[in-house]
């Protein structure tokens, strides 16, 4: 007897106690599940009222939301049900352990379905990290660019050129293959080679937009730095709107860097609060300020934290602050945050003050005064890092990879014509389809696909 692919089952919803629980089942046996449980099979893609039994004792588990897929129209391609049970821990494992009990049925892995959607031809790899990226969006920019992605913006593009680039290889081989032949008409490798001109200069189109699909996904790095006590972490919980770090009247409070998540506008921010910088004899503050300089370089933009009191004694002289701190490459940008302005007695002075190049403000994280214009300041500054992400078609770097590969191979190809070697040419343009094949998963598919599925959570 041929043994059945095992039908897998998952939680797709969240974590128990829950109103409701979305229990999927996918594979071959995906219906036989169904009867078990409510002893029939309701209409394909119509939701069924059902009273859920066990199989063995009958016992009725709970009442529930029945719905049948049969494969191939269904997500993953396979005899797929949904049941919607009400979310309690001991309905769903009495679920669990029914589905369990059945022949060829084990539990799913992270990803199993997507896999197997892939694996049916259902999604491709670039929909796939689409998908990905969908259910770990933070903010609205990077919802839209994954669903552009999950729509085939990338995928189908990537497909339409392999298609163009394998005729285009045809007509070579043609060339080679009957070099002298009177019914084939002469010189095949020309038109080829406009075909290959004009893809070429499309990927590079593509790849010379930049990477601001790439740095969508993991969002503009904001590190709040500056001298101990300044009020960095009372900062970043002022940002944030919650008590992510923790505040004291002593300094060198914060040692390990803290990350936060903000959505500015639409955009992702991430907002680190990092240990005040100083010469320390303690190690473990030592090991706070090295990760503090670290992550402040890597970081987009820096916010220097000073303490407004200490400003004005120290003659007002912000200059003082860009000298005495070395730590920052000069391409980062950066911003000077006088906080605690409600201990200065100076004059207030206008909230924002254009200080090319970097951005000076005054604010106060303990009574919220100048926080408003410092998050609406963050803010255009995220659309701009970003710019308009509409039209980006790359989001990661493994795409960008194969497009770089896919366009040297042109590129050789298109070299060799000098030559007038039509072999070499037919190679070059194997290996720009492979690279394309591979961006989409059609092949060398394996090496790539658990890193993906490593992102996904079970019972997606
Ligand atoms: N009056 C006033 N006090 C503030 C303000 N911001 C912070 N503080 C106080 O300043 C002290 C230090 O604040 P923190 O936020 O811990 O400063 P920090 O820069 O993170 O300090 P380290 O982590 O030690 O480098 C605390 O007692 C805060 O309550 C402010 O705007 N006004
Ligand atoms: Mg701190």
């Amino acid at each position: 007897m041929v043994t059945l692919r095992p039908t897998i089952f998952a939680l797709s919803s969240g974590r128990p106690p829950v109103a409701i629980a979305v229990i999927r089942i996918s594979g071959p046996r995906a219906g036989d599940a169904l009867r078990a449980f409510t002893g029939r099979l309701p209409e394909p893609r119509k939701g069924m009222f059902a009273r859920l039994r066990d199989p063995d004792t009958k016992e009725m588990i709970d009442e529930a939301l029945a719905l049948w897929f049969p494969g191939p129209n269904s997500e993953t391609g396979e005899d797929t049900v949904e049941l919607q049970v009400h979310g309690g821990r001991a309905i769903i494992s009495a679920v669990f352990a029914a589905l369990s009990r059945l022949p060829d049925f084990r539990m799913a892995e992270p990803g199993e379905f997507t896999r197997r959607a892939f694996e049916n031809g259902k999604l491709d790899l670039t929909r796939i990290e689409g998908l990905a990226d969908l259910i770990a969006a933070d903010s609205d920019a990077q919802r839209r660019q994954a669903l552009r992605q999950l729509q085939g913006l990338l995928g189908d593009k990537a497909e339409a050129w392999r298609k163009d680039l394998i005729s285009a290889l045809a007509l070579v081989e043609a060339q080679i293959d009957f070099p002298d032949e009177g019914d084939v008409p002469q010189d095949l490798t020309r038109p080829a080679l406009a075909t290959v001109r004009k893809l070429r200069d499309e990927i590079a189109e593509v790849l010379g937009q930049g990477d601001r699909g790439e740095r969508l996904r993991d969002g503009m790095v904001v590190a709040i730095a500056g001298p101990p006590n300044a009020g960095k972490s009372s900062l970043l919980n002022r940002l944030a709107r919650r008590e992510a770090a923790i505040v004291s009247p002593f300094a060198g409070t914060t040692r390990d860097v803290i990350e936060v998540h903000l959505d500015l506008g639409g955009y992702p921010v991430v907002l680190l609060d990092t240990a005040g910088i100083r010469v320390s004899d303690d190690p473990v503050e030592q090991e706070g300020i090295r990760r503090a300089e670290a992550r402040s370089a890597a970081a987009d933009l820096v916010l220097w934290v000073v303490d407004a009191v200490e400003e004005s004694a120290n003659d007002n002289s912000l200059s003082s602050i860009h000298v005495s701190d070395t730590s920052q490459p000069k391409s980062t940008t950066r911003w000077t945050i006088e906080n605690k302005a409600d201990l200065d007695v100076r004059i207030k002075i206008n909230n924002i003050e254009s200080k090319a190049p970097s951005l000076y403000f005054k604010v106060s994280a303990k009574t919220g005064d100048g926080i408003s214009a410092l998050m609406g300041a963050l803010a255009s500054q995220a659309a701009q890092f970003f710019g308009s992400t509409e039209t980006t078609f790359i989001t990661r770097g493994r795409q960008r990879a194969d497009l770089t590969e896919t366009q040297a191979a042109l590129d050789r190809a298109l070299e060799k014509t000098l030559r007038d070697d039509d072999d070499l040419i037919a190679e070059e343009l194997r290996l720009a389809a492979r690279a394309l094949g591979r961006l989409t998963g059609r092949v060398d598919v394996e090496d790539v696909l658990d890193v993906i599925f490593r992102d996904f959570c079970i019972g997606k």
